[in-house]
């Protein structure tokens, strides 16, 4: 479909947009409105920022001011360290930067039985990430969640985190809330033996250990996995997300005068989540067979793999399971 798009009267457009969104932080919303300004590509948007801000140093009419909310400071982040975000990490990276993480975790925390576990692409078995994506939960029974805030101020000193794209607030009393970071880091030269690196991509999330498997499993993804998941929990009556596994009552309400439906949370009541202590009790409690990290893909070949391995399990009759098969995998 999209190189259809590409090749239709639209393509020019479309390519646009396609690279102005290489930009972190940069969606189809705003991508469209550097467009409508007349930039066409990132270097573009280099040069008019550029532009503005020596402007802004000269004078201090209403035009500049506009001009200087062009991008948030998220964006401006993405921007300025472009070149590099677009690199992939090896996985050799990958592990590097977990474990100057796990080490800080460590530190700060004072003892070494947090666990920190890093997902996403890299823990699918990828050769290489786009960014890095750190789970931490503190296991110890007083079931707090793990405040990120002073190992991020350690990986600032340490000149490891160069750049903050978010910033987590304090977890809640009760324990019962995530935390969030997004930012970028460079691994030091000494720890990567001499060898000059990127700015990478690196998210930390810290969760109640309660929630763990469920962060694990939201958390490694892929998106189109997760996507399909949460379709089939759905369903079946259910909704399931990084806070959980849950019963739900679903009732189509008409907002306002719109007609469509699509993209409204029709939940009416949600009920306790289950207990899950893995991520194969939460796929079990769905009637899914348990699907490792490496087959959490939409490749093809490996949903073929799936099948096999759930028409084993049937001793091949087949029955339900087919159908079942290709609406949830
Ligand atoms: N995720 C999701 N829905 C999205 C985006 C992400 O459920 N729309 C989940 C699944 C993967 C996890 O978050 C981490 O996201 P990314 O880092 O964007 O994906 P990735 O699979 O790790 O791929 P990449 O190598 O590009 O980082
Ligand atoms: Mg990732």
């Amino acid at each position: 479909r999209k190189e259809q798009l590409m090749a239709g009267p639209n393509g020019e457009q479309l390519r646009i947009m396609t690279e102005l969104q290489e930009i972190w932080g940069v969606g189809k919303k705003k991508a469209q409105k550097l467009y409508n300004l007349g930039l066409r590509s990132i270097e573009d948007v280099r040069k008019r920022i550029h532009l503005d801000s020596s402007n802004s140093s000269n004078s201090s009419n209403s035009e500049t001011t506009n001009q200087k909310c062009l991008l948030t400071t998220g964006q401006l982040i993405g921007l300025n360290r472009h070149e590099d975000l677009q690199e992939r990490i090896p996985r050799k990276e990958v592990e590097m930067i977990t474990s100057i993480v796990r080490d800080a975790v460590n530190k700060v925390a004072g003892r070494n039985n947090i666990l920190v576990e890093t997902c996403g692409s890299y823990r699918r078995g990828n050769k290489s990430s786009g960014d890095v994506d750190v789970l931490i939960s503190d296991p110890t029974p007083s079931g707090t969640t793990f405040d990120l805030r002073n190992v991020l101020n350690k990986l600032r000193e340490d000149d490891f985190l160069t750049d903050d794209l978010s910033h987590p607030g304090a977890p809640s009393v009760e324990g019962g809330k995530r935390q969030s970071y997004m930012g970028v880091c460079k691994v030091p030269i000494e720890k990567n033996h001499g060898n000059e690196t990127f700015h990478r991509r690196i998210d930390v999330k810290s969760f109640p250990h309660t929630l763990w498997s469920y962060a694990l499993l939201y958390f490694t993804g892929s998106d189109h996995f997760n996507r399909s998941m949460r379709l089939w929990a759905k369903k079946l009556g259910w909704t399931l997300s990084d806070k959980g596994l849950s019963p739900v009552i679903r009732q189509r309400q008409k907002r306002d005068s719109s007609t469509t439906y699509q993209y409204q949370d029709d939940k009416v009541w949600t009920g306790d989540s289950l207990e899950c202590n893995s991520e194969e009790e939460i796929f079990h409690a769905l009637g899914l067979v348990y699907v490792t990290p490496p087959m959490r893909t939409s490749d093809p070949s490996a949903m073929k793999m799936v099948k096999l391995v759930q028409e084993d399990e049937d001793g091949g009759s087949g029955g339900s399971g087919g159908s079942g098969g290709s609406g949830g995998s």
